[in-house]
């Protein structure tokens, strides 16, 4: 049996390869705004945010602790149906819509209810801290 041998020529070709990174990707820090100088806290939840879930015609959690100022409020409406987050002093009237969420900023300095328009016994308290 005579079975020809494939002979492979094993070319060592040393490539040096002078790659030049032009590693221009200088973009900016994010530039995050900040709706008031106060002393920022590098944590979990940003100071100046919340969150309030809205689940079986119930707001989660009823009573909403925040600070004195500007506050963005991540409003999650986890029902079927439309709710509104509305504080009593009327300075706010937001319609979140079934399965929706939204971003509220409120300016409070002050406790102050919040309820729903359209469900009466949907009530709340913006506690200012
Ligand atoms: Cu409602």
């Amino acid at each position: 049996m005579h079975d020809p041998r494939t002979r492979s020529i094993a070319l060592a070709a040393a490539v040096l390869a002078l790659t030049l990174v032009a590693a221009g990707c200088s973009s900016d820090p994010s530039d995050e705004p900040s709706p008031v100088a106060t002393d920022t806290e590098s944590g979990d939840l940003a100071p100046g945010s919340a969150a309030i879930n809205i689940v079986d015609l119930t707001f989660e959690p009823t009573t909403l602790t925040v600070a004195s100022g500007s506050t963005d409020i991540a409003i999650t409406n986890a029902d079927t149906v439309d709710h509104t987050f509305t504080l009593d002093d009327d300075t706010v009237d937001a319609a979140v819509s079934a399965g929706q969420n939204i971003t509220v900023t409120i300016e409070v300095s002050e406790t102050v209810g919040f309820h729903c328009e359209i469900h009466p016994t949907m009530t709340g308290t913006l506690q200012v801290a």
